[in-house]
């Protein structure tokens, strides 16, 4: 459940949290009309602060561009003051920010261009996303029998809600069958992403992870761990992994904003490597968390003060 909190962030003003409404004839909800991003906000030794949150609001804006929703009225500055205003109103130290534009109250029709397009930000307390114990012991998955989209179909780039409808069959399916999460392949067949995480995988010391043409979305995570695993002397090779690969990884792992660094000890029942967390993942780990815990460290761009 949700824990609700005091205000949300409408169109450039706070509201009361229970006014946060929309209509039963809104566009987003007929057709999916909406953008949306997910952004944590860490506890410091200098106060609360939003993990990248220039990179997020980039993404924000360009997934309603690829839509043709990017006419806000404000500039990515002001989004990023306004995620600030809005933490700070709802005295949070910690919490996981959700930002959404989409097309609300006006035409019920597939052209959107009559409906007006509402932007709200909501922020609330949120743990560990694969489970508590999942950061050190790594969760059991599946490779789906869905595939992701096909990249001239629903654009993987923007983070758009009606890409959650194959996000939600990956993850029912796999939920269901008793893991914890599946890997999606693209439609080539090669290895594209998990429902809500990007997907990482070592062999030899090499890291290796599926290029943005795999019907993957552009994790800011990801793009975290690139620059880390670069920064510690690691090679990092973006290229298509066949599924095969993932069964004779010596380490597989997921990134996102909720699942953070997740390592993955089995696919479809075969033990990954050792079957526990391994030492290239472990290693990432700890350089990610100490960015956060020092208040920055070597990327003090990566921390927006609340
Ligand atoms: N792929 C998908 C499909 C995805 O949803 C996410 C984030 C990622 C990759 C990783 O992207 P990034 O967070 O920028 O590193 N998934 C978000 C939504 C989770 C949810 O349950 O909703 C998230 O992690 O916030």
């Amino acid at each position: 459940m949700i824990q609700a909190t005091e205000k949300i962030w409408h169109n450039g003003k706070l509201i009361d949290w229970n006014d946060a409404r929309v209509h039963v004839l809104c566009h987003a909800l007929h057709y999916g009309s909406s953008v949306f991003e997910g952004i944590r906000c860490y506890e410091t030794p200098a106060g609360p602060a939003i993990f990248r949150a220039r990179e997020h609001v980039r993404r924000f804006f360009d997934s309603a561009r690829l839509y043709r929703m990017d006419d806000f009225g404000f500039t990515p500055e002001e989004f990023i003051d306004a995620m600030r205003e809005l933490v700070a109103a709802n005295g949070l130290n910690a919490c996981y920010l959700r930002p959404i534009a989409f097309r609300g109250y006006g035409d019920l029709h597939v052209l959107p261009f009559n409906c007006p397009i509402e932007v709200y930000i909501a922020c609330w307390p949120w743990g560990k996303y694969l489970g508590a114990e999942s950061l050190e012991k790594g969760v059991d998955v599946c490779v789906s029998s869905w595939a992701r989209m096909a990249p001239n179909t629903l654009p993987a780039m923007a983070k758009a809600a009606a890409n959650y409808m194959n996000s939600q069959l990956i993850l029912m399916e796999a939920v269901q069958n008793g893991y914890a999460e599946a890997v999606a392949l693209d439609p080539a067949g090669f290895v594209s992403e998990g429902s809500g995480e990007n997907i990482f995988l070592v062999r030899d010391g090499v890291i290796y992870t599926p290029p943005l043409g795999a019907s993957v979305l552009p994790g800011i995570t990801r793009d975290t761990i690139l620059q880390l695993a670069a920064a510690a002397g690691c090679t990092v090779v973006e290229q298509n992994i066949p599924r095969e690969a993932l069964y004779i990884a010596d380490e597989l792992f997921f990134s996102g904003t909720a699942a953070e660094i997740c390592p993955i000890r089995s696919v479809d029942r075969i033990p990954i490597g050792s079957g526990q967390r391994g030492p290239v993942t472990k290693r990432l780990q700890e350089e990610f968390t100490s960015i956060i815990q020092s208040g920055g460290g070597r990327h003090p761009e990566w921390l927006t003060f609340v």
